[in-house]
Order: structure tokens, then sequence, then C-alpha cells
């Protein structure tokens, strides 16, 4: 039995993989985008000081015993200068401990720049985990790998239409690319912390690669805005007997409504979500 000081102590030191298998072991896979775009808030909110803090902080008061993860997609508040990146950074502080913070920044540089970038996510915002593009290769994601704690999740097949231009691309041994991409993540994942990102609009795929990558967490975008299916998705989840890991919705939880109690209409459709996934929990 834990009095409240030593319980969040605890999740402080819980690894970024804890925080996720908590989550699914209590039934929770969807993470709650925060893309927050001050055009489609609640116009009441505008008269506010800082109107997308404010829309944050009551997304994450109505959500946060229901939800798996949040992620913060960084060009929503980067596009406002300063003013953007201090909301972002109060927004992660009102994250709470147990639950898993990802900064949507997809990273990946050379080596001494990776490093900064690195040291910006996880030291100075504190994140517990972040999004990277593995296209310059492994050197240029080591400075996020070598945080043991932390998940590091690499694009493997995104959501969108231009997956095909590289990421479906045959090679010379006629495997895609993206299959190239498992394949490295994989081995890359010695000290657990990696993870891959796999679009929920590309199900075909999904079938039939998802024992390629049994040991990665898997976040997968695209429902709802983006046309892709949380059942078929949670579906192919429970029929492979496998729990580790999270859909991102961020439009289709956080505008569900532009009415006062906005905050409530996000907590029920995220509810209405859970139920959806339970129907296909593995026990
Ligand atoms: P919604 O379509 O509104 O649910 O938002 C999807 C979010 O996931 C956005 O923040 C995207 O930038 C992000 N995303 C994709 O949509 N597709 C991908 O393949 C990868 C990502 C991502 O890395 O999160």
């Amino acid at each position: 039995m834990f009095i409240g000081t030593e319980k969040i102590i605890l999740n402080k030191m819980k690894s970024a993989l804890n925080k996720v298998l908590d989550k699914n072991n209590s039934g929770k896979f969807i993470c709650v985008g925060l893309d927050t775009d001050i055009k489609k808030i609640p116009p009441f909110l505008l008269n506010e000081k800082s109107p997308a803090l404010v829309f944050n902080k009551m997304i994450i008061d109505a959500t946060k015993d229901y939800a798996a993860a949040y992620k913060i997609n960084f060009a929503f508040y980067e596009q406002k200068g300063s003013r953007g990146i201090e909301e972002l950074e109060k927004t992660v502080d009102l994250i709470p401990d147990d639950v898993l913070s990802i900064a949507d920044a997809k990273r990946g540089d050379i080596g001494n720049t990776s490093v900064m970038y690195a040291k910006s996510i996880y030291e100075y915002f504190r994140f517990d985990a972040v999004t990277l593009h593995p296209y310059m290769g492994k050197d240029s994601l080591e400075p996020f790998l070598s945080f043991t704690d932390k998940l590091n999740f690499i694009l493997a097949l995104t959501s969108n239409p231009g997956a095909n231009d590289f990421e479906k691309l045959m090679l010379s041994d006629n495997t895609p690319l993206y299959q190239k991409i498992l394949k490295s993540v994989n081995e890359w994942n010695q000290r657990k912390n990696c993870g891959i990102v796999f679009g929920a609009t590309k199900i075909e795929e999904l079938k039939t690669n998802i024992n390629s990558f049994s040991n990665l967490t898997v976040l997968l975008p695209g429902v709802g805005a983006q046309g892709g299916s949380l059942e078929e998705v949670a579906k192919i989840f429970s029929e492979n007997n496998r729990k580790n890991y999270l859909v991102n919705i961020s439009r289709g939880i956080i505008y569900k409504s532009s009415d006062k109690d906005f905050d409530l209409a996000a907590q029920k459709e995220l509810m209405n979500l859970n139920g959806v996934v339970s129907n296909f929990i593995v026990k």
C-alpha cells in the first residue's frame, strides 16, 4: 500500500514502456492527440489569455482517467513562436506522471545535432517518448536510443497516401523499404526502448506484418479523420494475441464539440472508443 507522494515518485521512475504496458493491461489503448488549433477550439475560449493552454488543460482534466497516452504534435505549437513553445511546455506539465507523454516531433539528424534534439525532448521538455524518422540511419537515432527508460517511436509505414512514394518502394530483394525498417528497428531494440509508427489506414499491411514486430510497441495514427477503423486495428491485435499498442486519435476526440461542455464531449468519445477496443481485448 502506497501513500500519495510515494505513488507519485514511483510513477516518475516508471519506464515509458511500463507506463504503456500498465495502461494496456487496464484496458486503455487510446492516445489522445493534442493537435490544438486555435481555429478549431470552442470560440468562447478565445477571450482567455492563452486559449490553447486552457483548452488543453480542460481536455486533459476530462480525459486523464481514460487515456493511455497523450501525443503533442509540435507543429501546432511551433507555428506560434515563443508563445506556442511556452504552451507546449506547460501542457507537458499537465500530463499526469502515470500517463505516457509523446513528443510528435519526427526528429532524426546527424549525430551531434541529434544529441541536441534528444536533450531538448527528454531533458528539457521531459517527454516520455518521441516520434523519429529513420531516413538518416541508425547514427541519427542513437542519441535518442541512449535514453534507456524512454520510448522511441520510429516511422515504419505512415498513414498518408505519400507512404507509397518511398516507404513502399521495392528493394532489390523484392521486399518493400518499410519491411527493412521494421527489421532494423527490431535490431535497434536491444535496450527495449523502441517502438514503431504504423498507419491505422494500412490494414492489409498491418495484418501481414504484425508478427514481424512482436516486441515493439506500436503507435497507430489515422483513425477517424483519416479514415482508419479502430475496430479493424483492435481486431488484428486481438487475433494475434497482442496488447502492446496505442491508437492515436486527435481531431476525432478533441474537437467532438465546440460547446461549453466540449471537454465532457471529448471524455464521452474517449469512453466510447475504449468501449470499442474492450470488445477485442486479449485476456
Ligand atoms: P488525426 O488525423 O487528427 O487523428 O491526427 C493524426 C496525428 O497523428 C497527427 O498529429 C499526425 O501528424 C500524426 N501522424 C499521422 O497522422 N500519420 C502518421 O503516419 C504518423 C503520425 C505520427 O507520427 O504521429
